[in-house]
């Protein structure tokens, strides 16, 4: 897939690779929302186990054929001009008057009105391929999507609740061995037209001599701050890159692993994580303000991601504040292979992940 290379105004000298965007046809939108009626009548909710078993199948037979196209290339391609991520803008149209005023957090949300949007993009998931997974460690599980919307009680947090303080660039669930492989973030309001920011790896020049530390396992990867639990537990080391050596994947969470002073990385880990942070952070790229009915996908090796600061519920027009809805993003996860991750999922449900961290599971499983 053609990548675009611009001029980055802010950093004189980069030349940044961006995410690559697909303007969606309407005659395309159409066909996916006709696809998503159609499965909404026969499997009722996403959740349907017999429509996530057969999402693949079911992606080839209802997608357009230009979206599997690309689905295809995005699933192979980790070459030096693959971004990682995808932006799909008017994927779907939203019906704002169905869903309603925002409600005040994500525990009272009625799902049954994102039920339309859950069948579109677990398609696309479906067309990588990759299966739409949950995790015990986001939500307890909470089901194959996550609807992100911002909570007063929780908006200095680290957080999809979070809105005041910006969310730092972070691959999701970095502490994981079995993070998600690709993750969508749709988009149902953003009336605060709030950036998303994206950040590949990709994105360096190169990944050089300097950078094989990072290849090491030496760096702590503290779970994230919706499982602080305050009990001191054993250390388990990570490594930031991995994969092949001049084209690597990552996990990486800038807040937990750079600025969370409570986990005192080692003096060699945190000067190389310190090191890649001053070329990092001017590789982050937030040029792109989703609008209702856009997806952003992301490969969760290549691409990291987060958003600035905002006030929810607040939006500018010709510079002056009016009360807005406040954001909502329903957020995929999926993994490609549920052989791989056998180890950490329930026993009688293979798609319900239940690792803790790097490697351990909960607990009370
Ligand atoms: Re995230």
């Amino acid at each position: 897939m053609n990548s675009t290379e611009i001029l980055d105004k802010d950093c004189s000298t980069a030349v940044k690779l961006l995410p690559t965007v697909i303007e969606v046809t309407s005659q395309e939108r159409r066909m996916i929302k006709d696809a998503a009626l159609h499965l909404q009548k026969k499997y009722d909710t996403y959740e349907n186990r017999d429509f996530i078993k057969h999402v693949h199948q079911l992606a080839s037979y209802f997608l357009p054929e230009r979206i599997l196209n690309i689905a295809a290339d995005f699933a192979s391609d980790f070459s030096k001009n693959q971004y990682g991520a995808l932006i799909f803008t008017g994927l779907m149209d939203i019906d704002q008057e169905n869903i309603g005023s925002t409600p005040s957090n994500w525990q009272t949300a009625d799902y049954s009105k994102f039920n339309l949007y859950g069948f579109a993009c677990a398609l696309i998931h479906g067309a990588l391929p990759s299966k739409p997974v949950q995790y015990y460690s986001q939500r307890k599980g909470g089901g194959l999507i996550h609807a992100i919307i911002p909570d007063e009680k929780m908006k200095e947090t680290q957080t999809g609740s979070g809105s005041s303080t910006d969310l730092y660039v972070h691959t999701e669930d970095a502490f994981l061995k079995h993070q998600a492989d690709y993750l969508s973030f749709m988009y149902v309001r953003n009336e605060e037209q709030v950036p998303s920011t994206l950040y590949s790896i990709r994105s360096h020049e190169s990944i050089g001599e300097n950078y094989r530390p990072l290849f090491e396992r030496i760096y702590k990867i503290p779970k994230d701050a919706n499982l602080e639990t305050g009990d001191t537990e054993e250390e388990t080391l990570d490594s930031v890159l991995y994969g092949n050596l001049s084209l690597p994947f990552m996990r990486f969470d800038a807040a937990e692993q750079l600025f969370n002073s409570s986990i005192r990385q080692s003096e060699e880990a945190q000067s190389t994580l310190h090191e890649f942070w001053e070329e990092a952070r001017h590789l982050i790229y937030s040029g792109f303000t989703p609008q209702a009915g856009d997806v952003i996908l992301v490969n969760n090796h290549l691409c990291a991601h987060g958003r600035s600061a905002f006030r929810a519920g607040v939006r500018k027009i010709d510079g002056i504040e009016q009360p807005c809805e406040r954001r909502i993003m329903l957020r995929m996860m999926s993994k490609v292979s549920l052989i791989d991750m056998r180890a950490h999922t329930l026993t009688e449900d293979p798609f319900f992940v239940i690792e803790e961290h790097l490697g351990k599971n909960f607990q009370q499983f």
